[in-house]
């Protein structure tokens, strides 16, 4: 791995999957049940793990370290230890993060043997220039913003990385106050990993806060961006349901994949009968599209029975990496057939609402859901923060019921409520709002945006193809995905 003429990325063969030093790079903290919190936020999709054990006993750090080893073999991740050369040694770990004291990446080298990464912290383009130099195999770089979890004295932030991005060739790690809500700004700044501490191990979620930040890393993926799957009946009438969510994933850039849960032969103005699909089906469906396709995000529309319910989120719960999952819960169509069995409702609270990285209720769901009704935005903010209570990571409550001028859609992420406004569209062409709502917002997921703009762009979307509508068959006319997104 000195190697001169590395490629870019580099990456070592270790078994069946090459690891490398690109994506979440997770460095450990100093709290308790560490094991736990690290096997969650490997859940959720780190790519390497650097173990940091400050102040900690040797025999501690030995035993530790390599219980977190072995869980990062039976993830594919790769294992850093940070400083400590011979600790690096005696666990075989990938590599060794050393810092500007400590001994030279030579002596490291050395010590460790060939195929081990080797990496060094740096704060000024000096510093990483001569880290290239004297052979690392990678660079840390920060700080990108203030932390509590170091005494940091030199912040160059997102302008010091893109100084520095051109120069180096090594992967750049930045490291520093990195959060879901800056992490974007590092990427694009250049960053090849981003180093966290606090943001995953300090939150209640550890997966799911990995899964987040790991997903930011497809904006840098050529089009079409990031894989949807959608789980979802069909609409004969090609207007909602899953016809309705591959037109919408395509057209904004990612790619679909389907599952099926249910035929409809159904049009524009209403459904006239339901063909469900045995569960054993949708999961063999689930199965084959998993074991093959990396998916990004997992879409839910219409799951139609209990028991579809129940083996989906049993199939997901038993996975060894979890995918962001936005569950839109659809229950009843337009003409008023359910779509969702009345006695799957208490099913769906039960096992599948706490698996969402995100819900996106109508006010009828959310009253369905809740037991409760809502008539004004200040109800359907405490809706929202009554389905996170429930177990939903993200709620987004959407406001087409109401009356009113505009149509407003309320996201409660777990700390704070925000509103999404757009101008009411009087209109009956409506048809497939709700799933391809959902779905846009899927596909600009995987695409690697943050919630908030995903939510936005997908508002926008929605808006202008239910105001682009064409009167299509004698119901209501499904809404011009098409043309929404020329437009865009
Ligand atoms: N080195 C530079 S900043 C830092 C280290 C170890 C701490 C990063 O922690 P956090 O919580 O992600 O800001
Ligand atoms: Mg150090």
């Amino acid at each position: 791995m000195s190697d001169r003429n590395r490629s870019f990325r580099l990456v070592v063969n270790k078994g069946a999957q090459p690891l490398s030093i690109a994506g979440l790079y997770l460095v450990t903290d100093q709290g308790e049940n560490l094991v736990e919190r690290v096997r969650s936020a490997l859940r959720g999709g780190v790519s390497v793990l650097q173990y940091r054990a400050k102040h900690k006993p040797p025999e501690l750090c030995r035993s530790e370290g390599s219980e977190l080893k072995q869980l990062c073999r039976s993830f594919g991740v790769s294992f850093i230890v940070n400083d400590d050369v011979s600790l690096a040694r005696d666990l075989d770990a990938d590599g060794v993060h050393l810092g500007q004291d400590d001994e030279s990446v030579g002596r490291a080298r050395e010590q460790l043997g060939p195929g081990k990464f080797i990496g060094k912290s740096t704060h000024n383009l000096d510093e990483a220039l001569q880290a290239e130099q004297e052979g690392a195999d990678y660079i840390g770089f920060g700080a990108m913003y203030p932390t509590g979890s170091k005494n940091v004295t030199h912040i160059p932030g997102t302008a010091g990385l893109s100084a520095i991005r051109d120069r180096v060739r090594l992967p750049v790690v930045a490291i520093g106050g990195i959060t879901t809500s800056n992490a974007c700004r590092v990427i694009d700044a250049g960053a090849d990993a981003l180093a966290v501490i606090s943001s995953v191990l300090s939150s209640p979620r550890p997966d799911l806060s990995a899964c987040e930040l790991r997903l930011l890393f497809n904006r840098q993926r050529p089009f079409p961006r990031g894989t949807v799957l959608t789980v979802a009946g069909s609409d004969s009438g090609g207007g909602a349901g899953i016809q309705a969510d591959i037109k919408t994933i395509t057209l904004l850039g990612s790619y679909a994949a389907s599952v099926l849960t249910a035929l409809t032969a159904q049009n524009t103005r209403g459904v006239s009968s339901i063909h469900g699909l045995p569960p054993s089906f949708v999961m063999d469906q689930l199965d084959a599209v998993l074991e093959d396709i990396p998916v990004d995000v997992i879409k839910t529309g219409m799951l139609h029975t209990p028991a579809i319910i129940a083996a989906l989120a049993e199939r997901l719960t038993e996975r060894q990496t979890m995918t962001a999952l936005v569950i839109d819960p659809v229950m009843v169509a337009k003409g008023g057939a359910a779509l969702m069995e009345c006695d799957a409702t208490q099913i769906f609270l039960k096992q599948l609402l706490p698996l969402a990285y995100l819900l996106t209720p109508n006010i009828p769901e959310a009253e369905r859901l809740l037991g409760t009704r809502i008539s004004s935005e200040a109800h359907m903010e405490q809706a929202a923060r009554d389905l996170h209570r429930l177990g939903a990571a993200n709620v987004l409550i959407k406001g087409g019921h109401l009356a009113g001028q505009h149509s407003t859609d309320i996201l409660f992420d777990g700390t704070e409520c925000r509103s999404f406004t757009a101008e009411r569209i009087f209109t009956n062409n409506t048809h497939g709002t709700g799933c391809s709502y959902a779905s846009a917002i899927a596909a600009f997921l995987a695409q690697g945006e943050p919630l908030g703009c995903a939510v936005k762009k997908a508002k926008d979307f929605i808006t202008a193809a239910i105001r682009m509508a064409r009167p299509l068959g004698k119901g209501h006319s499904p809404i011009n995905h098409f043309a929404a997104v020329r437009q865009r």
